[in-house]
């Protein structure tokens, strides 16, 4: 195995042992390449399908769902990951067929990845040769360019799922993600085209957390200043991490009145924010932090836990029964929840009939904490906003959205927002606001000094504030405005948010606690020279330059 794609690969060059730092296998590893490979086969004849309007639905979710269950720590299951390589084969194959009966398949050469196939016994085999992994691509920039974008597509996979879940779809992202992944195997490419082609990777980032804003404030309301409980109740309760909203909506509807209560961990905590599921009054609040604590927090919460999306930690044996995944991610092991049917809903019964089983979460904070600061809610305390930084007491804002981690580096991200002067405001999103959002640093005349818009795709939200404040204050340019970004990543939706950011235009950004693996130092050098990229150093020199 070589994997590079997560903030935490081994000496940030790359895990290449039996198991990767996340605790995915070698085998998990490998497989998950050979999907990525059969997927750009996929693309290639879908590209030809669409052409003459032979493109369905269903190739398109089957291209999103394989992306993502290959995002960090969303599957380590080699069965499911296996099923979805023998689906974009018979896919594959039956659009080739159709093509075919129409006589458009285009006559070429085509490559390896749009023709091999194999016997299931025989995917290990296929999944170590030489092109399937990023290895395969020997020119080290090719390479990095090659990654920046594939990175960035797993985490556009995400976003479109979510949001086609809501029944919100672009084909033109659709169409975009198939042409990239055909782009990442054109050795006729440049490396200025594939400059060219990260940019417009950032581009349908925009795009597509637009959408997935769109999906969810118009199926949920708009996030709404709220005060999120972070104690317990004493009756049983279902934790829900990961990201998709119409897992949680169906999951409140199924558990009202069972006497099961619901709680949010880790990149769920924005759920709080909806209008729409505050009328459930067994939905209590929040419990534990961000994902890497589950080990800890998922052993006291006592009930059952349901993975909607990443973030996934392999289990300890005391409570890996009592863990249930669905959508894109899967444990062996774990309980699967499938699929629902079309215009149907999932069924949720077997982990409720769990969770009623199962004793009451056992207490491990008490309090609230404030959230729900999405575009909305802040245009809504624009004057507000505008006044104070007219008036000088706001002097910045800092944008530290992004992901958690393990390492201890992170604790970069909470020594700056202790540090960060009294007159500055933190704009964040994601999960890297565990790092600070417990912290006390008080509001600046009712604003809160941290304003978490959601979840890592609100990010979008923190865009929107920026251009409207832009607008507001009559300025030419985005980077004109008293704002620092100073962002925490870890998996590739933080690539993709990365990416649509430098497509609106935002310079100097810092990225941490490392700059990725991926990049090779030429690559890293377009991004320092051409946006002002920079990694994280002491909390007091980084201060003292972004406070300038
Ligand atoms: Fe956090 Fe993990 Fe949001 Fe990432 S919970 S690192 O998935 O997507 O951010
Ligand atoms: Fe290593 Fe990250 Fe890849 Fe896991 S996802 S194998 S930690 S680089």
């Amino acid at each position: 195995m070589f994997c590079h794609q997560c903030q935490e690969a081994m000496k940030n060059i790359g895990c290449n042992m039996d198991v990767g730092v996340c605790g995915k296998t070698s085998e998990v590893a490998n497989l998950q390449d050979l999907l990525i490979y059969t997927l750009k086969g996929v693309a290639e004849f879908n590209q030809q399908a669409r052409m003459i309007g032979m493109n369905r639905p269903e190739t398109d979710r089957l291209i999103m769902d394989g992306l993502f269950s290959t995002i960090t720590n969303a599957n380590f299951d080699d069965e499911s990951i296996s099923k979805r390589i023998d689906a974009a084969i018979e896919t594959r194959e039956a659009i080739k067929s159709a093509l075919e009966e129409k006589d458009a398949l285009a006559e070429k050469e085509y490559q390896d990845y749009a023709t091999w196939t194999a016997e299931r016994h025989e995917y290990e085999a296929k999944s170590e040769e030489a092109p399937v992994g990023i290895l395969g691509t020997e020119n080290e920039d090719v390479r990095s360019l090659r990654s920046l974008v594939l990175f960035g597509l797993k985490g556009m996979a995400a976003y479109a799922e979510h949001a086609d879940n809501l029944g919100y779809q672009n084909e033109e992202i659709f169409d975009f993600v198939e042409k990239a992944l055909v782009a990442t195997e054109d050795d006729s490419l440049s490396a200025d085209d594939l400059v060219a082609l990260v940019m417009e990777t950032g581009k349908y980032g925009v795009d597509v957390m637009a959408l997935l804003d769109e999906a969810n404030t118009s199926s949920y309301g708009n996030p709404e200043m709220t005060e999120v409980e972070i104690g317990v109740r004493n009756n049983p309760a279902i934790l829900v991490s990961g990201h998709d909203l119409k897992d949680f909506e169906e999951l409140l509807e199924q558990t009202a009145g069972t006497g099961v209560d619901i709680y949010t961990h880790s990149e769920m905590l924005p759920a709080n924010y909806y209008p729409a599921f505050k009328k459930y009054d067994h939905f209590v609040g929040n419990y534990g932090n961000a994902w890497w604590q589950q080990k800890k927090e998922f052993e006291s919460f006592n009930g059952p836990v349901l993975f909607t999306t990443n973030c996934i930690v392999p289990p300890k044996a005391s409570y890996q029964d009592r863990i249930y995944t669905t959508g894109a991610t899967g444990y062996p092991g774990f309980k699967h929840i499938e699929p629902r049917e079309e215009g149907g809903k999932k069924d949720f019964s077997e982990i409720i009939e769990h969770a009623k089983q199962l004793p009451a979460p056992t207490q491990i904070e008490e309090g609230t904490i404030v959230g729900g600061f999405a575009h909305n809610q802040v245009t809504q305390l624009a004057d507000k906003i505008v006044d104070a930084v007219k008036s000088g007491s706001i002097s910045k804002f800092f944008v530290m959205a992004g992901c958690d981690g393990r390492m201890k580096s992170r604790e970069y991200y909470t020594d700056f927002a202790q540090t960060l002067p009294e007159d500055t405001v933190i704009l964040t999103a994601g999960c890297a606001k565990y790092r600070y959002n417990k912290l006390p640093l008080n509001d600046i005349g009712g604003i809160p000094r941290v304003l978490d818009a959601g979840q890592c795709n609100d990010s979008y939200s923190l865009a929107v504030v920026a251009m409207k404040l832009k607008e507001i204050f009559e300025l030419n340019d985005i980077n004109e405005l008293p704002i620092e970004y100073n962002i925490a990543w870890y998996e590739q939706k933080a690539v993709i948010v990365l990416l649509a950011l430098l497509h609106l235009g935002v310079k100097d950004i810092k990225l941490g606690p490392t700059l990725p693996a991926f990049l090779s130092p030429n690559v890293a050098n377009v991004l320092v020279e051409k946006f002002g990229i920079s990694g994280i150093n002491e909390v007091e020199t980084d201060m003292e330059t972004m406070m300038a």
